[in-house]
């Protein structure tokens, strides 16, 4: 399989590695490593793939003969401490920032407003992630293709590097790649799938067991018991930079628990809590309509958020809130229509 390297955005390097795992290690090994510890971090408000991602690459480049250490750049969600009690792993600590000058591998994101605070003045070694796009740029090594899970990237960098996954990392890998793709409904490509297979086979785990796994962490993802309103808003949030804006995104499920009104004035009070008048603040909520299709509601605050919100969705179906006819993505919809909204 050929996997392509390439540097994002105007960045001096594209390389493409097809070979066995010594061009991957002597592209690792030709890397400013320092004498300290460098640090791993998925994105802030981590998810199980930001986690999953950043604890396997810090073992491979551990394993490579560079000492890494995964961090958490705030505290862990619900299903990433679902899927860690139940399948046995320990979470990274969590660490807020860095100091300046300190090495750090990112997964999982590319973009500043999603990264560990301090990451301007740090040194960013590789970048391995899975969303287009991002503005962080002048990194020696970065693994950047659109696909399901950067938990599924991690897992071909092994192959590159001739390493084997132990049966270990080979369950964080699988929750990684599990919840991103919504156990391969949710964006999933053809490698996300031979990862997660290739996984579960080494882990003897069927299709049943997948699935059950699977059922478990959508339910904790979705389960905002005992959450206050904010915490519930922030708990899946993204940070942007659009046309110089600063833009917040939460994304929140809808499960039934309430009803979808009263859950939506939740919502939309964390979020006209938050807002200072600097950011932007948008959510977009996943519900079933009555028939059982999957819709989505996109929430804004203040009046130029509005603007751009009903630019993008029309007229709005009560104050604060568009309506989706049908289940949108974040990233790969709401971020590009508020994106050009905002140009
Ligand atoms: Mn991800």
């Amino acid at each position: 399989m050929k996997l392509i390297i390439a540097v994002l955005l105007g960045s001096s390097l594209l390389l493409s590695c097809s070979g066995p795992g010594n061009e991957f290690r002597y592209q690792t090994d030709a890397l400013d490593w320092g004498t300290d510890t460098c640090l791993v971090y998925g994105h802030k408000a981590p998810d199980v793939d930001a986690v999953a991602s950043s604890i396997a690459l810090s073992r491979l480049m551990c394993s490579l003969g560079h000492y890494c250490e995964p961090r958490l750049a705030g505290p862990a969600n619900r299903e990433t401490k679902f899927v860690s009690g139940r399948l046995g792993f320990s979470l990274p600590i969590v660490q807020e920032s860095v100091l300046p000058g300190t090495r750090i591998i990112l997964t999982d994101h590319s973009e500043y407003a999603q990264s560990v605070n301090g990451v301007k003045e740090a040194k960013v070694l590789q970048i391995i992630d899975h969303h287009p796009g991002g503005d962080i740029d002048g990194v020696p090594f970065v693994v950047c293709d659109k696909i399901g899970a950067a938990s599924t990237l991690v897992w071909e960098l092994y192959g590159k590097a001739g390493v084997e996954v132990d049966n270990a990392t080979a369950s964080v890998l699988l929750s990684g790649i599990l919840s991103d793709t919504h156990f391969l409904t949710k964006n999933a490509t053809q490698r996300d799938s031979t990862a997660l297979l290739s996984l579960a086979a080494q882990l003897d785990m069927g299709a049943e067991q997948l699935a059950e796994l699977s059922k478990g962490m959508s339910e904790a993802d979705s389960d905002y018991s005992g959450m206050s309103d904010t915490e519930m808003y922030l708990d899946d949030v993204r940070d942007y930079v659009m046309s110089g804006r600063q833009v917040r995104i939460g994304s929140l499920d809808w499960a039934g628990h309430e009803a979808l009104d009263a859950f939506l004035d939740r919502v939309l009070g964390a979020m006209h809590s938050l807002d200072d008048g600097k950011t932007l603040y948008f959510a977009k909520v996943d519900a079933r309509a009555d028939d059982g299709t999957a819709v989505s509601y996109i929430l804004y605050s203040g009046a130029e958020a509005e603007k751009t919100a009903l630019a993008c969705f029309g007229k709005p179906v009560r104050e604060g809130v568009c309506r989706s006819s049908r289940k949108i993505n974040r990233k790969y919809d709401l971020v590009p229509m508020l994106t050009k909204a905002l140009e």
